[in-house]
């Protein structure tokens, strides 16, 4: 994430993966503060062994982009919800990349938090039969969850 103030979202993503008994490290890279540690983070990631990153930025939200024009690793955007703009700037600054270096975009704040969590397992989950039977369990009880009727 960008920022120390990113974090009480991102840790919807991070909650999610320990549900999910994924392992990750949540780090703090600001492409604007610290570029060399986005630099040096990005091109090692993958010879460290990360399979995704999930890149939570807010405002100028340049991180997602450059980390995903530094690493071959499938990258998730969580745009933050900011003050200024209720998070279109995240949104679109994440969003709208040129063609050749893709994010993922999600949604807005801790639905996207949560969602980049879980499609970062469903991209695991392509070639690790243990994760995706915790996704499947993690799904069922999503569903089973859910009343039928709203209650006052
Ligand atoms: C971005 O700037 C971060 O991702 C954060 O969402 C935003 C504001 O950062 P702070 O000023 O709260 O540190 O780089």
């Amino acid at each position: 994430m960008g920022s120390q103030s990113d974090w009480a979202t991102m840790k919807h993503a991070a909650d999610t993966l320990d549900a999910l008994k994924i392992g990750y490290e949540a780090l703090i890279v600001s492409a604007h503060r610290t570029p060399k540690r986005l630099y040096e983070f990005a091109h090692s990631a993958r010879d460290k062994g990360f399979k995704v990153v999930i890149a939570g930025a807010g405002g100028a939200a340049h991180l997602p982009g450059m980390a995903a024009s530094m690493t071959p690793l499938p990258v998730l955007g969580v745009p933050m919800n900011t003050h200024a703009l209720e998070g279109k700037d995240s949104l679109l600054s994440i969003l709208q990349m040129p063609g050749g270096i893709p994010v993922g975009t999600l949604a807005i704040g801790k639905a996207g938090a949560i969602n980049a969590a879980l499609l970062a397992a469903a991209i695991l989950a392509l070639s690790d039969s243990k994760i995706a039977k915790r996704l499947d369990l993690w799904r069922a009880r999503q569903t089973s969850s859910v009343k039928k009727k709203p209650k006052d």
